[in-house]
């Protein structure tokens, strides 16, 4: 063959192959729409980040001009623009690249070309879909350039000048006879220049749009740090400082940064060879196997998790993350309906191994982080065991149905929920005296047995493996959990928590609120949920009697007593004998607090007087002695009841004269008490059904609390606070609310 024949023969091929790429566009760019549009800019630029991502680029400036036509320039090596060898015609690689299909392999010494989905077409398909493009390559000391018609070349490639530099500039305008627009929309560019900002740390993407005057710059130092961070931004992060691993194995370079969120969707965006990979693929998969394992090994050794009893799901450790995995792979296959899925299953185990080390290593440096996170997938690992449990209680319930009803409550006759009541009592034997006391045409009675509920750390969620909590789901009717409960369903449109007023009644009531709080919140919300208002005393004096509902009712009461029955010595305004009463009654009280702690008022009263010695400190930083000092030494200047080192006061006729306060306080609460039976009603149980009845369930009679959503969502908290594993908010509510609790635990 001559050189004539071999030219020809070369050209015609060409030719056919620029002609094919412009009958059939979209096979090579995915539309003649936008979004093909735009992937001539992408395709030129992905060419430039090759370069930066083979280390000879850090600046890519793009200019959209105003006739349409786009400008791509990078400082990079510049394409070769020797006359390539093996080439019969004896053209510049320079020409090659830009007119022959799928010629860039050729002049690969790249590893990582970015060629996969619809990008890596090369730059002789933006060239065949261009009405004219012109390269200019500053390489080996020369510029050179070239200009093209739809693909075909029209000058030589001419040497115009000479450089110290190198790089590439590519100018192009879309062909308005392919594309149905031809108007680059400068969003969608930004968008891809911000991703690609952050995949390829450092490099500097400028976009200068002449259209309207405005230069854009991105650069993230931070890379995919920043990616994940600047996903976070509004969101509360659980580590501030985001997982980074890298790592290459086999010609794999593997780079992923994770960073969680308070929230509780996941966010996990991959990367090919800077290509998003929508539909994930093999990268993702050994990503996701790696994370589940590697937090699950950690939590148990360290404790975090009990090995065999618990374990947290792939879907537990990735409630509220934010992850960012990028690989770069010599030879990527596409899949997928849209090719945006990675296929080769080398890389699976590649990740699984990168991300395994690197994330075991940052557990083990970041420890506190480390908790966090677990502490938060195990959340997630009792909240997806509950609404299975829902759903399962769901539909056990449909079978059921409200024909079979649980054979511990005690239904009431009537069916209108509007006049329906059910009280949910603590304890078999409340419930029994309910049972006879109630009015069964509306009232309900479910006993509910406290020892259940009152496991130590009962869960919220554990509840739900109760028979006794199973009884009061059927009972009310509306199912439970977030989509599964319908107000509609529900039977009683009061239903009545009846706890004893101790400590455990105080604990039952806050379980059954969360729960409530948590499971049935329109049951809440529509004001149904209410609290009985046992009474904790009842006084009698003869006939007379009187039922006292809270503490601070039964103080006022004797206090009451106390003003009409105690007067001061020297006649005295009423409201200082309050005062000082006020005073003498708090001071008694928390020396009776005292006692049953074992300490004898009357050395509590001797250090008061002397004062604190060094060796009690830790003793007088109580929070108790600190105020009983104050009470102490406010009643101790009080002239009117003082003669001499003496107190003295009146009781009825009497006079009292003593030196301690103690002993002015027992004698006073003597003397009140005296004619007077005090019952203190330690739980329902001490009722018989008629005073049940009368006290807290006659509705003509009886006061009932309306639990408020706010009422509820506190009762949350405090769960929260005090069954929760974290230690720290549970110390501070315990000191904090000390002395409420003081007052519970009689
Ligand atoms: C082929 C081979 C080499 C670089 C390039 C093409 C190249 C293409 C574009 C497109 C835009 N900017 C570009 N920069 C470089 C490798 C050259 C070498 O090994 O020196």
């Amino acid at each position: 063959m001559n050189k004539a024949e071999t030219y020809k023969a070369g050209d015609i091929k060409i030719l056919k192959g620029l002609e094919g790429v412009r009958t059939r566009p979209a096979m090579y760019i995915g539309s003649t729409g936008v979004e093909g549009l735009h992937h001539l800019i992408y395709e030129v630029l992905d060419n430039s980040v090759d370069e930066a991502l083979a280390g000879y680029c850090n600046q890519i400036e793009v200019r959209l001009h105003r006739d349409g036509s786009c400008t791509v320039i990078d400082n990079g090596r510049g394409i070769p623009i020797d006359i390539h060898p093996d080439d019969p015609e004896g053209r510049t690689a320079l020409e090659i690249v830009l007119t022959e299909l799928h010629a860039g392999g050729k002049f690969e010494s790249k590893a990582y070309k970015v060629s996969g989905g619809l990008h890596g077409v090369g730059l002789s398909v933006v060239n065949a879909l261009s009405e004219w493009l012109e390269v200019e390559v500053k390489r080996d000391g020369k510029v050179v350039r070239q200009r093209y018609a739809r693909g075909i070349p029209v000058t030589p490639v001419e040497i115009i000048g000479e450089t110290e530099d190198s790089g590439t500039k590519i100018k192009f305008m879309p062909d308005p006879e392919i594309f149905e627009t031809t108007e680059f929309i400068k969003e969608m560019l930004i968008e891809r220049f911000r991703e690609l900002s952050y995949l390829n740390k450092g490099l500097k993407i400028i976009l200068v749009d002449e259209r309207d005057g405005s230069v854009e710059e991105f650069i993230k130092e931070g890379g995919i740090v920043s990616f994940v961070e600047d996903l976070n931004k509004n969101k509360k992060v659980l580590n501030s400082k985001p997982i980074y691993v890298k790592g290459q194995k086999d010609r794999i370079i593997v780079e992923i940064a994770i960073q969680y969120n308070e929230g509780y969707s996941e966010e996990i965006i991959t990367f090919v060879n800077n290509i998003h990979t929508r539909e994930g693929g093999t990268h993702l998969v050994g990503f996701k196997s790696a994370l589940t394992r590697t937090i699950n090994s950690y939590a148990i050794e360290n404790g975090l998790l009990k090995e065999g009893k618990e374990s947290l799901s792939g879907e537990d450790v990735r409630e509220g993350i934010v992850a960012v995995i990028s690989v770069k792979i010599p030879d990527p296959q596409f899949e997928g309906q849209t090719k945006m899925k990675l296929g080769n299953s080398e890389v699976k185990g590649v990740v699984e191994t990168i991300l395994n080390e690197g994330l075991s290593r940052w557990l083990e440096e970041n420890p506190n982080y480390a908790k966090l996170i677990i502490e938060k997938a195990r959340d997630a690992a009792r909240a997806r065991e509950a609404a299975k449990k829902a759903k399962e209680l769901t539909r056990k319930n449909g079978i059921l149905e409200s024909t079979t009803l649980p054979g511990k409550l005690a239904d009431c006759t009537e069916k209108d929920p509007s006049h329906a009541e059910l009280f949910i009592v603590e304890g078999d034997s409340a419930g029994g005296s309910a049972k006879q006391a109630r009015d069964r045409r509306c009232q309900a009675v479910l006993p509910l047995r406290g020892k259940i509920l009152n496991v130590e750390k009962a869960r919220v969620d554990k509840m739900l493996t109760s028979e006794e909590i199973k009884t009061l789901i059927t009972a009310i009717g509306g199912g439970i959990g977030k989509e599964n409960f319908d107000p509609a369903d529900i039977r009683y449109h009061k239903v009545i928590l009846m706890t004893d007023a101790d400590v455990d009644g105080a604990h039952i009531r806050t379980l059954l609120l969360t729960f409530f709080y948590r499971q049935m919140f329109p049951l809440i919300e529509a004001g149904y949920l209410y609290i009985a208002q046992p009474p904790l005393y009842r006084i009698k004096r003869g006939k007379w009697e009187r039922y006292i509902q809270t503490e601070d009712e039964f103080n006022e009461f004797l206090m009451d007593i106390a003003v009409e029955e105690v007067s001061l010595p020297q006649e005295s305004e009423l409201n200082l004998k309050k005062e000082f009463l006020k005073l003498l009654f708090e001071y008694g009280r928390i020396l009776e607090n005292f006692e049953k702690r074992g300490f004898a008022p009357s050395f509590i009263e001797s250090i008061l007087k002397t004062g604190p010695e060094q060796k009690d400190t830790e003793f007088f930083e109580l929070k108790d002695f600190q105020m009983i000092q104050q009470i102490y030494d406010r009643l101790s200047t009080l002239q009117e009841i003082k003669e001499n080192q003496d107190y003295v006061i009146q009781i009825k006729n009497d006079t009292v004269r003593t030196q301690s306060l103690w002993e002015l306080y027992s004698k006073v609460m003597d003397a009140i008490k005296k004619g007077l039976t005090i019952q203190r009603y330690k739980g329902l149980g001490e009722m018989n059904p008629e005073q049940l009845w009368e006290t807290t369930m006659d509705p003509e009679k009886r006061t009932l609390l309306q639990v408020t959503v706010e009422d509820a969502e506190l009762a949350n908290e405090m769960f929260t606070i005090l069954m929760g594993d974290d230690v720290e908010p549970r110390k501070e509510f315990i000191v904090k609310h000390a002395l409420e609790v003081r007052n519970l635990d009689i």
